[in-house]
């Protein structure tokens, strides 16, 4: 059996990475498959969206380079937030470089994002390296790691060997590395016949979920919650401007409604798949 099939709290207890098993914790206790991605520009905006997503998410995915006030108060906040409405946060700061670069990245500068991030991610393109280097900061402090196999956008270059060469180097970092950003599950990806994979269970993020839109005009590709949860066997929704919006003045009401609006759909296409 397939372990798509499993509940997330089923999946919770086969999980020694701290936080693979919070992650999946709290999606069970709270209901909810939804991760809001926050990209907006300051830190009054952030604040409001992630206060009034709050109760319907399980993950707050943030890119803290764009927001023009950053500081640490912003960090304060948003961790009490996330006691407050008991969610995870994910920092999608794709890191690229060397072990020792990535390292100094991930703890240090303005950002320190070690400190205070639970998942972030890393593209493959280094080779294995790049997963020592982020591990050296973030094991100690129990953080997940997720890889980019595969990308939402038209043209993505990671596709058959790159994206099976990163399970590879997954399944080799399995303390640290919990699961992709991909479009599908990746059960057996790029292992040979006489491998045994059946007892992995990486987690699969998707970015490019959209109910009312198709794509944008920079190479967004969309898929609805059906789709990515249900067909393509992943555990977790990215939405963005699906939820908060497109224009400058947000509606409070409206990204409220939308939240609630993917938390249901996302839920019941997990629902489907695990009774199915
Ligand atoms: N994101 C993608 N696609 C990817 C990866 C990351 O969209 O393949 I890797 C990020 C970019 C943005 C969010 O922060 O996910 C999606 O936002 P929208 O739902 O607004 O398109």
């Amino acid at each position: 059996m397939s372990l798509a099939k499993l509940s997330y709290a089923e999946r919770a207890k086969r999980h020694s990475n701290a936080s693979a098993r919070a992650l999946l914790e709290v999606m069970e206790r709270k209901k909810t498959n939804l991760c809001v991605s926050v990209d907006v520009t300051t830190k009054s905006e952030f604040l409001s969206v992630v206060d009034v997503v709050g109760p319907y998410i399980c993950l707050v995915k943030t890119h803290v380079d764009i927001i023009e006030d950053f500081d640490h108060d912003l960090i304060e906040k948003l961790r009490e937030l996330s006691v407050k409405y008991d969610f995870l946060i994910f920092e999608d700061r794709k890191f690229a470089d060397i072990g020792n670069t990535v390292a100094l990245q991930y703890s240090s500068g303005v950002h320190k994002i070690a400190s205070w991030s639970h998942i972030t991610n890393a593209h493959p393109v280094p080779g294995p390296s790049i997963i020592s280097g982020l591990a050296s900061v973030g094991v100690p402090l129990g953080r997940g790691l997720l890889l980019l196999a595969e990308m939402s956008t038209k043209g993505s270059l990671a596709t058959g060997s790159y994206t099976e060469e990163a399970v590879r180097m997954a399944r080799a970092n399995k303390n640290f590395v919990i699961g992709f950003i991909a479009q599908r599950r990746m059960d057996g990806v790029g292992a040979s016949p006489d491998e045994s994979t059946e007892e992995d269970d990486f987690l699969i993020l998707t970015p490019g979920v959209g109910l009312d839109s198709r794509g944008d005009s920079m190479g967004q590709q969309y898929r609805t919650p059906k789709e990515v949860i249900v067909d393509s066997g992943c555990d977790v929704i990215i939405v963005g401007r699906g939820i908060y919006g497109k224009g400058n003045n947000l509606d409070i009401q409206t990204v409220q409604a939308q939240a609630e609006r993917y938390r249901t759909e996302g839920w019941n296409a997990y629902q489907e798949r695990i009774k199915g």
